[in-house]
């Protein structure tokens, strides 16, 4: 099964192409003219090929080929014919280049997806493209782009309409999962040969979208075990001394191996949604010292868990009691309860910095210092909101969109937004996971509960 998408040249054929099959490689330009020729690319889950796209070169010279075409009287039932001869006419000639190069898959059986920029006003020199399509007999949808506004909407609909079986509002720098889902279901009405082809696609999309939310959460949930739990021991001299400036470099050290542990995480989450020339540039995260920077002091303020909260959920128990509780003695479910906020604050919580990463333990043995793991009972919280906003970028990211993804901090994270149930569940999951170490089971029943937050996203 084929689609091939035309239009004119600028409108966002190529960006509709790359969300639909999401390849984040198509070249998507400001100028026009940059698909000279007709281009094939397959939607694909796994290894399974469920359909192909074809990106054409614009229309040229429409009103001139429509001419052509009607030279010569032909009935309805012989339009096809006629574009068929032009197309013998002039392939390979150096005329009509680009209705060619386009008219050629569709004449080769090819449904049509038609798009306009919608945010442009209604022009009746489009309607010889139109006729010319119409001409070809093929099924054909028109999507209705819109790289600015859509105030034109309803002129091109009342246009479209009349010439084409389907019109659909779609932007394909916006559009999420469910919308790509919606395109599909209304192609399914384009022909008979087009529902069996789409129904596949749609349940097998579904099912890929459902296992990539599992993957994603898997890896942030074992990165956060990996990040609360992490030690860096160096050796020292036999004197035991370590001057400031080396205690500097080791914390310094520290710090930049959680934050590279945060780097993979992204790419992971990237690679996991199909986002290849995201990995290079914009899961690169800010240096040290920049506002969004792992350990910079706005994202301590805007990310994770309240005073508060924390208390109330429990997760500032573990910090308090600095790890030596044994959960199997029922210890954490006591203190996952309502009084705790109470009992905490009889016991002067004010020692321990809730918000500031800068309490990774630092302790000097005889022959070596140990860095970390860091203590703020809010830092595993962080880097959950900092996981799930880099996801939200990704989940409302298609892959027409280039540039920077945006990870924006200012408005808070997730995780406090949670009902106090699912907090709870995830303070209890990230408790064990702070006393008994991660295992295979803990991490992935936080897993869990970070999918149900995903899926909230
Ligand atoms: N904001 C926005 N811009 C779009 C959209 N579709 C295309 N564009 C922009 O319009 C220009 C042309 O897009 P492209 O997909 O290369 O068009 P084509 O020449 O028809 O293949 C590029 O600068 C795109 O970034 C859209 O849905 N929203
Ligand atoms: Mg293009």
């Amino acid at each position: 099964m084929k689609f091939a998408v035309v239009g004119r040249s600028n409108k966002g054929k190529s960006s509709i192409v790359a969300t639909i099959v999401e390849n984040d490689e198509i070249l998507i330009a400001p100028t026009p003219r940059t698909t000279r020729i007709s281009q094939e690319f397959e939607l694909k889950v796994g290894e399974r090929i469920l359909f192909s796209i074809i990106d054409t070169p614009g229309f040229e010279e429409a009103p001139a080929a429509l001419e052509w075409l009607k030279r010569e009287s032909v009935a309805a039932h012989q339009r096809r014919q006629r574009v068929q001869a032009f197309y013998d006419t002039f392939q390979g000639s150096n005329r009509f280049t680009f209705e060619c190069e386009l008219l050629k898959p569709i004449l080769e059986g090819a449904a049509i997806l038609y798009v306009v920029d919608a945010s442009h006003p209604y022009r009746p020199n489009f309607e010889a493209e139109f006729e010319i399509l119409q001409w070809t007999g093929q099924p054909s949808l028109a999507l209705l782009n819109q790289t600015g506004d859509g105030r034109f909407v309803r002129d091109w609909q009342a246009a479209l309409g009349q010439y084409f079986r389907k019109t659909l509002v779609f932007n394909a720098h916006t559009a999420r999962f469910e919308e790509r889902i919606r395109i599909l279901e209304e192609l399914r009405f384009l022909s008979d040969e087009t529902r069996p082809v789409l129904d596949e696609a749609m349940e097998l999309l579904k099912s890929q979208h459902q296992s990539r939310l599992r993957a994603a959460s898997y890896i942030l949930a074992e990165f956060i075990s990996e990040a609360m739990h992490y030690r860096k021991k160096v050796a020292v001299d036999d004197d035991g001394s370590v001057s400031e400036q080396e205690k500097g470099r080791y914390m310094d050290e520290y710090y930049d191996h959680i934050r590279k542990l945060e780097k993979n995480s992204r790419r992971a989450l990237a690679e996991i949604f199909s986002f290849k020339s995201l990995d290079s540039e914009e899961t690169e995260l800010s240096p040290k010292g920049q506002s969004d920077d792992l350990f910079g002091r706005e994202t301590w303020e805007f990310l994770g868990l309240s005073r508060t909260e924390l208390i109330a959920t429990g997760t500032a128990a573990g910090a308090l009691a600095g790890g030596a509780i044994d959960a199997s003695v029922g210890g954490a479910s006591m203190m996952v309860g309502t009084g705790l906020g109470a009992v905490l604050g009889s016991l002067g919580t004010g020692y321990l910095a809730f918000s500031d990463p800068q309490v990774a333990g630092f302790r000097l043995a005889r022959k070596a210092v140990t860095v970390g793991p860091i203590k703020s009972p809010n830092f595993p919280w962080i880097l959950l909101d900092r996981g799930l906003l880099f996801m939200v970028g990704i989940l409302n990211r298609t892959h027409a969109q280039r540039g920077r993804l945006l990870v924006d901090e200012k408005h808070g994270g997730p995780s406090s937004r949670l009902s106090k149930t699912d907090k709870r569940l995830i303070a209890w999951h990230l408790q064990k996971i702070r006393w008994i170490g991660p295992s295979e089971g803990s991490i992935s029943r936080l897993s869990d509960e970070i999918r149900k937050a995903m899926e909230k996203l």
